[in-house]
């Protein structure tokens, strides 16, 4: 860049200011708890501490559909980390996920318990575990896996990229709304074209590779994060809208989108869930009219 009154990075960085952004009080440039806190334990053996974002939404949409075929197993409560108030650095929240980002789960059904991080790598744990949502012919397999990789790496250019630049910085920096709004586009065209051919990623069932990609690629398409769907011209992905319409209709991605819920309709948050009929019963404009 030659524009002269363009920031020069120092010779070493070093973190002396909140960057203003959104957000900006809970990033730092450093690892590790900030105070100690246990974390919680129910009474079932699946233990989930989380929020319903994008990547929370992925692990308690599968919770759903594992109950909702009968897996008595996978019953599970889930707590609420309220990462702006920096419960993922609470010390009972590191040990759960050294790297401080929900969702994180705890397995006590085994030996010794289970942790698991990385929303890939739970619903990948939960998949082999239940024996669902996950074709076990090789081949099938493999291309499940696929896509379940391809939301890990892709989601973070619409998140921390797109998202970021164009809803959360304190100014819109021209260039970097751009760059990712291009990379957005193209990861859609990339949707779009395989959903053109398949009913889901997968072919005609549906897998941890659609729980994966729907909560944040469907999420655009119904204009539910960053109110970029107009800007995006998101509609014209003809084929994503179809399989988002599709997956959106199940009552388990429903029942998955309230657990976890701290904004929107009172009637849509279940802040915690440690029953199936906390449904009916504890969702938050039940809890306040009881208050
Ligand atoms: N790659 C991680 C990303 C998880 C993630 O970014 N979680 C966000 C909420 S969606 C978080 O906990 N942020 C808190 C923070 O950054 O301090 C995954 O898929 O589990």
């Amino acid at each position: 860049m030659n524009d002269s009154s363009a920031y020069v990075p120092p010779k070493v960085w070093k973190w002396e200011k909140e960057s203003g952004g959104h957000f900006a009080s809970i990033n730092r440039p450093i690892a590790g708890p900030t105070h100690d806190k246990e974390l919680p334990i129910g009474k079932h053996p699946l233990q989930l501490y989380s929020l319903a974002t994008p990547n929370g939404v992925k692990v308690t949409v599968m919770l759903e559909e594992l109950l909702a075929r009968g897996i008595a197993g996978a019953e599970y409560d889930a707590w609420l980390i309220d990462i702006g108030e920096g419960d993922q650095f609470g010390s009972g929240f590191v040990e759960a996920n050294p790297n401080s980002k929900i969702p994180a789960l705890t397995d006590h059904s085994t030996e010794t318990p289970t942790r698991v991080f990385e929303s890939g790598a739970i619903l990948l744990y939960l998949a082999e575990k239940f024996d669902a949502f996950l074709p076990s012919d090789h081949s099938r397999r493999t291309e499940c896996l696929s896509w379940l990789f391809w939301q890990m790496g892709s989601a973070p250019y619409l998140g921390g990229g797109f998202g970021h630049f164009y809803a959360y910085a304190p100014s819109h920096i021209e260039y970097c709304i751009n760059r990712f709004a291009m990379e957005v586009k193209r990861q859609l065209d990339v949707l779009d074209r395989h959903l053109a051919d398949n009913q889901f990623m997968c072919g005609d069932e549906y897998t941890i590779a659609d729980m994966a990609i729907w909560p944040w690629y469907g999420a655009l398409i119904l204009n539910r994060v960053y109110e970029a769907a107009e800007f995006l011209d998101a509609g014209s992905y003809k084929h994503v809208g179809r399989w988002t319409q599709e997956i959106e209709g199940r009552d388990t991605v429903q029942r998955g989108r309230m657990v976890n819920k701290m904004r929107g309709p009172l009637e849509e948050q279940l802040r915690e869930r440690h029953d199936a009929g906390d449904f009916d019963t504890m969702t938050q404009d039940k809890l306040e009219a009881a208050e």
